[in-house]
């Protein structure tokens, strides 16, 4: 008989080798028939099934919410810097997302990680930061990376007396539409130890969406509690963040060749140049 050759790579979440496209088993046909829009289509392709409407309702404004936060952020400068180099808009949407991380807009993934560890061990919120205070402590003693104390809180310019409307925002929906969020409610309570020592150490958008994210996981009743503790592993709670904020870097790019904007180089009166003088022998 037939003796199949071993598959190079394993897929399972889209096949286009029928009549029509499937996305995780649904026909491209009905994604639209249902009107699933980009939550729907998100939760096929990143999930593998089809969520109740709250979650991707809520999947679409974590994306329209996380769009873009103006010109002056780290990863929107970059792709600014980049495309006004000459580059192209996949080399300065690149740019921008490649710095994405640990302090700007990739700290969900360990906040979901460090917030749920804490409330699973039943950590009152104090002893978390106090828990999380101490653990930074030492590992900023054997690295030159320092890492931050706790993910998901702390906010360059949004305080308690100038707070984030996209995170009231999300805290209304959540609240609304969510069976429960245990999660974001641990949280607040940590927000509230965290900015009585300083009041910009608000629970940011980073951290507001991980740990609703981590509510609906847990608690919406399509995941197992397996499947919730897998995808807070394997970055899917960045990715949002990714995703959503490559629709702002793509505008910054074409904004700034719409603007023929020219050369960027950085003025020398705002930076410090401080070195040693070599010592002649
Ligand atoms: N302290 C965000 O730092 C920032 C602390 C803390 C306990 C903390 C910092 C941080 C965790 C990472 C995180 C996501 C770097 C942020 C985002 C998307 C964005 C961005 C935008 C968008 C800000 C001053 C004092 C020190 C610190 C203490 C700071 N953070 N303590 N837990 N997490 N957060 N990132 O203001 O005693 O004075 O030595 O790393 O969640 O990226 O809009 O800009 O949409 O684009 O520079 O919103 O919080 O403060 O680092 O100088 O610290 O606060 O120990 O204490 P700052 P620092 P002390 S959302």
């Amino acid at each position: 008989g037939l003796i199949r050759k071993p598959a190079a790579f394993i897929s399972t979440i889209s096949d286009e080798r029928g009549q029509e496209l499937l996305y995780a088993g649904m026909r491209i046909s009905d994604v639209f028939k249902e009107n699933i829009g980009v939550g729907g289509v998100v939760s096929l392709l990143w999930f593998k099934r089809r969520l109740p409407e709250y979650a991707t309702k809520f999947i679409e404004m974590v994306l329209m919410l996380t769009a873009d936060h103006g010109p002056a952020v780290s990863g929107a400068m970059n792709t600014i810097v980049a495309s006004r180099a000459g580059k192209d808009l996949i080399s300065s949407l690149a740019s921008g997302l490649l710095t994405i991380g640990s302090r700007f807009g990739g700290a969900l993934d360990e906040a979901a990680s460090m917030f749920s560890s804490a409330y699973d061990r039943g950590l009152t919120p104090r002893e978390f930061v106090d828990e999380a205070r101490r653990a930074n402590k030492l590992s900023n003693l054997f690295s030159h990376l320092t890492t931050p104390t706790v993910s998901g809180i702390g906010h360059k310019i949004k305080s308690v007396n100038n707070p984030d409307l996209r995170v009231e925002l999300v805290k209304e929906f959540v609240r609304k539409n969510f069976p429960t969020h245990t999660l974001l409610d641990y949280a607040l309570a940590v927000e509230k130890v965290t900015t009585s020592k300083k009041d910009t150490l608000i629970l940011n958008v980073d951290g507001c969406i991980a740990v609703c994210f981590v509510d609906l996981l847990r608690d919406s009743g399509a995941f197992t509690r397996e499947e919730a503790e897998e995808y807070t592993k394997i970055g899917t709670l960045n990715g949002l963040f990714v995703l959503g904020r490559s629709i702002g870097f793509i505008g910054h790019h074409l904004d700034q060749k719409r603007l023929k904007a020219p050369l960027y180089r950085h003025p020398a009166d705002d930076i410090f140049i401080e070195m040693n003088e070599i010592s002649q022998q």
